[in-house]
């Protein structure tokens, strides 16, 4: 049986600008399961929605911090 959807905020808030908006969203783009990946350089926030058969939000947040950027916080919805 699949496994439900699951939104993930991850705080992040070493995101500047549009190099690390493509960075982040190129990185975990590519992840299986991904749905949708948005980086919010306001908030300082990436939000992920992840269907389910794929990676985990703690894989999600391996790939951001692989880019070089330290996730401080995550929420899981
Ligand atoms: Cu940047």
């Amino acid at each position: 049986m699949p496994n439900e959807p699951t939104h993930v905020v991850y705080a992040v808030p070493a995101v500047m600008c549009q190099h690390c908006r493509a960075a982040i969203e190129g990185a975990v783009g590519v992840l299986a399961g991904v749905q949708s990946v948005s980086v919010d350089l306001e908030g300082k926030t990436v939000d992920v929605r992840l269907g389910g058969d794929g990676a985990s939000p703690q894989d999600v947040q391996r790939a951001i911090e692989e880019e070089g950027y330290e996730v401080v916080g995550k929420q899981v919805s």
